[in-house]
């Protein structure tokens, strides 16, 4: 069956943030259909256009065998299974994922709208994505080269100490 590359954000600003993307990571890791999954490092981001404590952000890649909208409702189910309380619009969340491109699809529905439309003007994406993708075209450019348009929103890579194997 064929595979669709596709890109996910991920986002918690609530309770254990950390704990929370590195647990929900491994899920994704197991999801049915879903396989070769990279993650981009960790980045603690100012809420953009939101309230509360700062963000963890992060996004990761998977090869596909599901529709978009199969993919999405197994993203939801991850949401509702970590006690995602949708209240207020933007405001703290214990976890957030966002599906940001399945491969060339385009789509604009309702529930779902391919390539997700705003992400080109959003740090807390742009760069944990450029790790993993620099050289991805978005309709508004490469997404090394949309970095200088939104580096003065609050960002910072994380430490997690995933790369210390050539460490003392
Ligand atoms: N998500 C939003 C709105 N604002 N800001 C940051 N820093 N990180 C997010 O994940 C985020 C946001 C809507 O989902
Ligand atoms: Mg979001
Ligand atoms: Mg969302």
């Amino acid at each position: 069956m064929s595979k669709t590359l596709a890109y996910i954000a991920l986002g918690a600003n609530l309770g254990d943030p950390i704990g929370m993307l590195l647990d929900v990571i491994d899920e994704l890791r197991e999801l049915p259909g879903c396989s070769n999954l990279e993650s981009s490092g960790f980045y603690r981001t100012a809420p953009f256009e939101a309230t509360g404590p700062d963000f963890i952000n992060a996004v990761v890649s998977l090869h596909t065998t599901l529709s978009p909208l199969e993919l999405l409702h197994a993203l939801q189910a991850l949401e509702n299974k970590h006690g995602r309380v949708r209240t207020e619009h933007n405001g703290p969340r214990t976890l957030d994922l966002d599906l940001l491109v399945f491969g060339d699809t385009q789509m604009d529905t309702p529930e779902l709208t391919l390539p997700h439309p705003r992400m080109h003007q959003r740090a807390f994406v742009l760069y944990p994505l450029a790790d993993l993708a620099p050289t991805l075209k978005l309709a508004q450019g490469s997404v090394q080269d949309l970095l200088p348009s939104v580096a003065d929103q609050g960002i910072e890579a994380l430490d997690m100490g995933f790369d210390d194997e050539d460490d003392e």
